[in-house]
């Protein structure tokens, strides 16, 4: 898969890029990222790509003309010196490439897009090509979001300083499910999402930490009961973690307690646990 990322801080993704899992991916050709800085395409001396908004109010706004220069360069593989400022001049026209159908998924990391999903994230990983766009300040100039981006994905409902941890999430979200990458083998933890359960508690050695012991049904060689067992782990933690994964059949015969739910009901504890369980 080829992945390109256009941001005005290209550096930001050398360390998640370089995490064991995405680095080998990288170095064994199963993944070709590439960052490219959106200042190459400014046009000023000053290499800016904000501006104030029309209308008035507080914040810059991320200029149109330069987002589609750098998106053009990107879907078109040229850099930044052979196209720079050619969008303005109408040269490369964006409709084009939409009329063409050649333009590959850009996808615009944004507060108003499409909730990021184990399903949203299977569905991207299988295209053989990305182009993610991170913006800052307030926001980008609305004709980006009308004429360049194919998709707008947000990572969640909180806001954010800008698209790179978006981004950086989608990426991880996605690689992880491309064949090839180590480690992308169907995991029981994927089915979270899709099947509508939480994964059941892990332990390993050593058997006591701090007086806390490992249940017995793991260390009793009975495969049966620690099947059991887990299922009912799982059941448990999500009725009073997360009720809305099971979904209305399930979730309403099941019926958490309220005991269970009060320890997600928004108190801010740490782990969704209240401290006396922990
Ligand atoms: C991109 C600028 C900053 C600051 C409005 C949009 C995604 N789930 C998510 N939360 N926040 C973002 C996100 C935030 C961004 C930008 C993504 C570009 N900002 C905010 C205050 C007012 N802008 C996101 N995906």
């Amino acid at each position: 898969m080829r992945l390109d990322v256009l941001t005005i801080f290209p550096g930001w993704f050398d360390g998640p890029l370089s995490t064991s899992l995405l680095g080998r991916a990288i170095a064994d050709g199963v993944l070709d990222v590439r960052v490219h800085d959106l200042r190459d395409w400014a046009t000023d001396r000053h290499r800016s790509v904000d501006d104030a908004p029309y209308g008035g109010g507080a914040g810059m706004v991320m200029r149109a003309d330069v987002w589609i220069d750098a998106s053009e360069a990107v879907w078109n593989d040229l850099d930044a010196e052979v196209t720079r400022g050619r969008a303005g001049r109408g040269q490369v026209p964006t409709e084009a490439f939409a009329a063409g159908g050649t333009r590959p998924r850009t996808v615009l990391l944004t507060p108003r897009g499409r909730p990021l999903t184990q399903a949203l994230a299977a569905e991207l990983a299988a295209e053989d090509r990305l182009v993610l766009l991170c913006g800052r300040y307030e926001g980008i100039d609305e004709r980006v979001h009308d004429l360049v981006a194919t998709d707008e994905v947000s990572v969640g409902d909180y806001v954010l300083f800008g698209g790179e941890v978006a981004a950086a999430v989608l990426i991880e979200a996605v690689t992880r499910l491309v064949p090839g990458v180590v480690g992308n083998e169907a995991s029981p933890a994927d089915e979270s999402f899709t099947s509508g359960v939480l994964e059941y508690p892990h332990y390993t050695r050593p058997a006591e930490v701090r007086g806390h012991r490992v249940p017995d049904v793991l260390t009793s060689g009975d495969h049966g009961a620690v099947g059991r067992w887990r299922d009912e782990r799982s059941l448990e933690l999500t009725r009073a973690r997360r009720p809305d994964l099971l979904g209305g059949v399930a979730g309403t015969g099941a019926g958490a307690s309220s005991a269970e739910v009060e320890g997600l009901d928004g108190s801010g504890e740490r782990d969704g646990r209240r401290a006396e369980d922990r």
